[in-house]
């Protein structure tokens, strides 16, 4: 497959990406919230649980890997990328190393991870991996964003994507404006505007075959402190208006990240996207908290029981499978979790 065919595959009609990247940092603050031990083993058990699961082959179109766990070989026989391919998804893997302090705006971050890509992505290529992703992070406050953050990110984010389409992969372009804050919606739309733009600027002049990218934003919502909530349709209607306006027309896939939102909040919110989507872009999710959210409490009551984890997972990935063809109803998201 060339890259233009891995990045629609990876968000084909029905189907979505699992954000298991979590790095170390992370994941320790997840097992924390269920009194579960940070250890290695520990880590691969809960993976090896998701990618074995059903739900895998009907919903998940790829899984995004720490650098860890592309490395893991299963308990079950396989290595990580061999289990995912055989549940027929596609074995990615997150590339950046973390976002750190921004000289000269040190309350920003700038993500970092250049040096060295291009040899790390050839070790990845020969595990499995066949797309990459890279997160950017953006705050709102009155301040910020910063000019400062918003081009720096968007450099290192095409220089990323260059060095990724040079290998033959897809690279997943991950600006996140984060939800923290009180701002409101009409905030949550300027400032996501501002930081596409510059992103696609930055990957225009480097050359990048749009066509062989997915990108991988965050929805318009209200920052969490915000007292204006705003319903589904008004969140569907804003983020569609934003992504026409600033996304080019020959990106194939646009996947989500759920930021925060419950389970139940990003599977409606993509939902409610989809029944109205009058865009050409293949929309779906790349959720890591909103896909894994009640299987880690699963695995926190009892880690043995992977039953129980991998019903909780599949029920997930189905509802926001149906989400990303405009299919999810609250009726259905009760029958199936009955
Ligand atoms: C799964 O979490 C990813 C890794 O985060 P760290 O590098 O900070 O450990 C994260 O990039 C994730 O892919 C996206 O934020 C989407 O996850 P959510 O939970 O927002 O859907």
């Amino acid at each position: 497959m060339n890259i233009e065919e891995i990045a629609k595959k990876m968000c084909a009609k029905g189907k979505g990406i699992l954000a298991a990247d979590e790095s170390t940092g992370t994941i320790a603050k997840r097992f924390k919230s269920i009194n579960v031990e940070n250890l290695e083993k520990n880590r691969l058990n809960f993976r090896q649980t998701l990618f074995n699961s059903s739900g895998m082959k009907d919903y998940i179109g790829g899984v995004i890997l720490f650098d860890e766990t592309i490395k893991q070989k299963s308990t079950l026989g396989p290595t990580i990328p061999e289990l995912i391919s055989k549940h027929g998804a596609i074995p990615g893997i997150k590339v950046d190393k973390g976002a750190k302090p921004l000289a000269g705006s040190k309350e920003e971050t700038i993500t970092e991870g250049l040096d060295g890509l291009r040899e790390r992505l050839k070790e990845y290529y020969d595990l499995g991996a066949r797309f990459t992703k890279w997160r950017a992070v953006y705050k709102i406050s009155d301040k910020y964003p910063s000019v400062q953050s918003i081009k720096s990110n968007a450099h290192a984010l095409a220089r990323y994507a260059a060095l990724v389409q040079e290998i033959q992969m897809v690279p997943i372009i991950e600006p996140e404006v984060l939800m923290d804050g009180t701002h409101d919606i009409q905030k949550c739309y300027q400032v996501t505007t501002n930081v596409l733009n510059e992103c696609y600027n930055e990957l225009e002049i480097h050359k990048i075959n749009l066509k062989g990218t997915v990108l991988k934003p965050n929805m318009i919502i209200p920052g969490s402190e915000c007292k204006n909530k705003s319903s589904p349709e008004e969140i569907a209607n804003k983020t569609l208006d934003c992504l026409k306006k600033n996304v080019p027309n020959k990106v194939p896939g646009i996947a989500f990240l759920s930021g925060g939102q419950s389970e139940i909040e990003a599977s409606k919110n993509l939902n409610e996207i989809n029944k109205i989507n009058d865009t050409s872009f293949l929309i779906t999710f790349s959720y890591g908290r909103g896909l894994q959210a009640s299987a880690l409490k699963e695995f926190g009551k009892d880690q043995q029981n992977t039953d129980n984890i991998q019903k909780a997972f599949n029920h997930r990935a189905k509802m926001n499978g149906l989400s990303s063809k405009g299919k999810w109803s609250e009726n259905l998201e009760k029958e199936s979790a009955a």
